[in-house]
């Protein structure tokens, strides 16, 4: 073995060993997707990043007592219950971790809340504003009482986006005129594509609305630091009947059933335009209808004094135009997002050793834990989640008016 050098001998250890901070125990309701997503996270976070409390993974919650049991060998949670309210009653869980379909965040989440509980809960925060009011007031009373409650937001824990929002926050775009976003998938394409929970209103609420807009949404109000006032929207379901589901869900597919159809009851896709509150201007798309579009998020700010553009597809890079530089000079450059002063990278790889998706959930947890132990203000809040869908209402509301368009006139 290597013999330590003088200097390594000397300096403090750069994690502190994660038995020797308390524990935070998390129990975690869903075991699918996002439940694996968010499994990591907690796994992770205390093992990289120096932390006042350890995530122990106490408890994960489904209703299929075969799977669940073997969701929590294969992620590694010490048991498994089948019944939330058992989970939320566990003296060795104080954070409810909600990795569900939005029709049941709210029952979930205020119980958890009423219990103790701190809360994570999956976005879109609810299916309704009024169950989003409904848990905002409940996240407002627990504050109260020293819990926390976070809705699971992750991109904007991507190094490059939480930067971004630095620099703009700093004035480096100066007076902000356009957010441009588009969250594009295409895992729809396909009409024979069997009809899953993220095709069911009573189940998800709404579509790619919902489900990608709801993460655009988030990241123009907090890249830009301000709200948006008012949409003007246009939505489409293109394929309305699909065959049933036969068998578990893979990933976000599955297998179909040969005969039976059912009807598909939200959107694939959801344009729309918004005014933020300064004025500048914003546009968004949502679909899961763009052939070869696999996790296509992408932004683009443009200021009085510079733009940012992100691709999630490459979301170690941000690029950054200075309209402040000499015309002859300025343009476009990449930042590679991965020095050790790029926020979260500090734990990480060296210069160009590139994170991905998974680490926005283990950043979500270290953030988690740090609000905890450290008693500040939860970001994204439920009051975040909150704007965010009512928003999205906002966005319903004007494509159902918006069903006739302002005609085009021709000349024949
Ligand atoms: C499916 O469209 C999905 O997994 C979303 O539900 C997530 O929120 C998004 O991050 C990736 O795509």
């Amino acid at each position: 073995r290597r013999e330590e050098t003088e200097q390594e001998a000397a300096a403090p250890p750069t994690y502190r060993p994660m038995t020797s901070a308390p524990a935070l125990g998390v129990g975690m309701v869903g075991y699918a997707f996002m439940g694996a997503a968010h499994s990591q996270g907690w796994r992770t976070a205390g093992h990289v990043f120096e932390l006042p409390m350890r995530p122990a993974l106490a408890a994960i919650c489904g209703r299929d007592r075969r799977a669940v049991e073997a969701a929590a060998d294969r992620h590694g949670w010490a048991a498994a219950e089948t019944d939330w309210r058992a989970l939320i009653a566990r003296d060795d869980v104080q954070l409810v971790d909600i990795c569900t379909p939005g029709d049941s965040h709210a029952e979930i989440a205020i119980a958890a809340l009423e219990a103790g509980k701190h809360v994570l809960c999956e976005k879109p925060l609810a299916n309704t504003v009024a169950e989003a009011e409904a848990m905002t007031e409940a996240a407002e009373r627990a504050a109260a009482r020293g819990q926390v409650a976070v809705v699971g937001f992750n991109y904007r824990k991507v190094p490059a986006i939480t930067y971004a929002r630095k620099l703009i926050a700093e004035g480096r775009l100066g007076t902000l005129r356009h957010v441009r976003a588009t969250y594009l998938q295409d895992w729809l394409v396909d009409p024979g594509s069997p009809l899953t929970w993220r095709l069911e209103r009573e189940h998800a609420g709404s579509g790619a609305l919902g489900d990608l807009g709801a993460h655009i949404v988030d990241l123009a109000q907090f890249l830009a630091g301000e709200l948006l006032v008012g949409v003007s929207a246009v939505t489409e379901t293109f394929v309305r009947e699909r065959p049933l589901r036969a068998g578990p869900s893979a990933g976000l597919s599955g297998v179909a059933d040969r005969g039976a159809r059912g009807a598909v009851t939200v959107d694939d896709a959801a344009l729309f335009t918004g005014r933020l509150a300064s004025g500048a201007l914003a546009s968004f798309e949502a679909t899961r209808m763009a052939a070869g579009r696999k996790n296509a998020l992408r932004l683009e700010i443009n200021g009085e004094l510079g733009s940012l553009a992100f691709d999630l597809e490459r979301l170690n890079e941000l690029s950054f135009h200075d309209h402040t530089e000499p015309a002859t000079t300025a343009g476009f450059r990449r930042i590679l997002v991965t020095e050790p002063e790029h926020p979260y990278l500090e734990a990480w790889w060296p210069p160009g050793h590139a994170l991905g998706y998974e680490h926005t959930f283990i950043h979500q947890a270290r953030d988690v834990v740090r609000t905890i132990a450290e008693r500040t203000a939860p970001t994204p809040s439920f009051a975040d989640g909150l704007q965010v869908q009512r928003v999205l209402a906002a966005v319903e509301e004007s494509a159902a008016k918006n069903s006739v368009h302002t005609p085009v006139h021709t000349t024949a």
